[in-house]
């Protein structure tokens, strides 16, 4: 069935608003850091609600939108996450990450303990759907992991809008999580995303941002 088409209202900015927009937008985004020291201080659930709703607002090939969101703040829970994750970790960087790979980390200090599991408010669990079961029927998703991968960008730009800080964990590999958060089997866990404020004493390594000249290419 087509969907119904409708008109289109293209928001009218001034060449003015648009260059104020753009350089204000960037500067927000650009105060962004992936922070690993977090405070438990609670968040209101309502704000983590919207922060999901804009990261669903993403597109999607052929718009099956295939995410799910898993916000989770039982402390149980959060625990039995965190345990499962360093299990994985401690394997990882014991044994199954390159010497090359751990080198690139260590300016970064990361470690396989991940205290943030348990102690920031909230944890993400992004899955991805694979595929959707119609009338019986499996049908695949299309383009899922790129649909995804914008969605992310978008949860963690929301996240960061709304004063709140987070980081992208990818315990790997992520198995573990379909089982604890008991998901169906048409969906592979993504990314975990840890959100709350930052500790009064966190850190964040000083480092610096690619110039425009470095990341973008011309053809005028
Ligand atoms: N997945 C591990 C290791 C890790 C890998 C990269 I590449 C990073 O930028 C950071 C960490 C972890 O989450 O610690």
């Amino acid at each position: 069935m087509a969907y119904k088409f409708v008109p289109f209202k293209q928001k009218k900015l001034t060449e003015e608003e648009q260059l104020k927009n753009s350089e204000t937008f960037y500067q927000a985004l650009d105060e962004r850091r992936s922070v690993r020291e977090f405070s438990d201080k609670p968040v209101p659930k309502e704000v983590i609600e919207n922060i999901i709703k804009a990261a669903g607002t993403a597109p999607s090939g052929a718009h099956k939108q295939p995410w799910t969101f898993c916000v989770i703040s039982n402390p149980a829970l959060k625990t039995e996450v965190r345990k499962a994750a360093e299990e994985e970790e401690k394997v990882s960087y014991g044994s199954r990450m390159s010497e090359r790979w751990k080198a690139d980390l260590e300016p970064l200090g990361t470690t396989w303990e991940k205290p943030f599991i348990e102690i920031a408010p909230y944890i993400i669990v992004v899955f991805k759907r694979a595929h959707e079961t119609v009338e019986g029927e499996k049908r695949n998703n299309y383009y899922v992991n790129e649909s995804i991968g914008i969605a992310c960008g978008m949860l963690i730009s929301a996240i960061h809008n709304a004063g709140l800080v987070t980081l992208t964990h990818t315990p790997s590999p992520m198995n573990f999580l379909t089982k604890i958060l008991n998901r169906p089997e048409n969906e592979r866990a993504y990314l975990l995303l840890p959100i709350g404020y930052a500790a009064d004493d966190a850190e964040v390594p000083d480092l610096q941002r690619k110039e425009l000249d470095e990341i973008m290419v011309s053809y005028d």
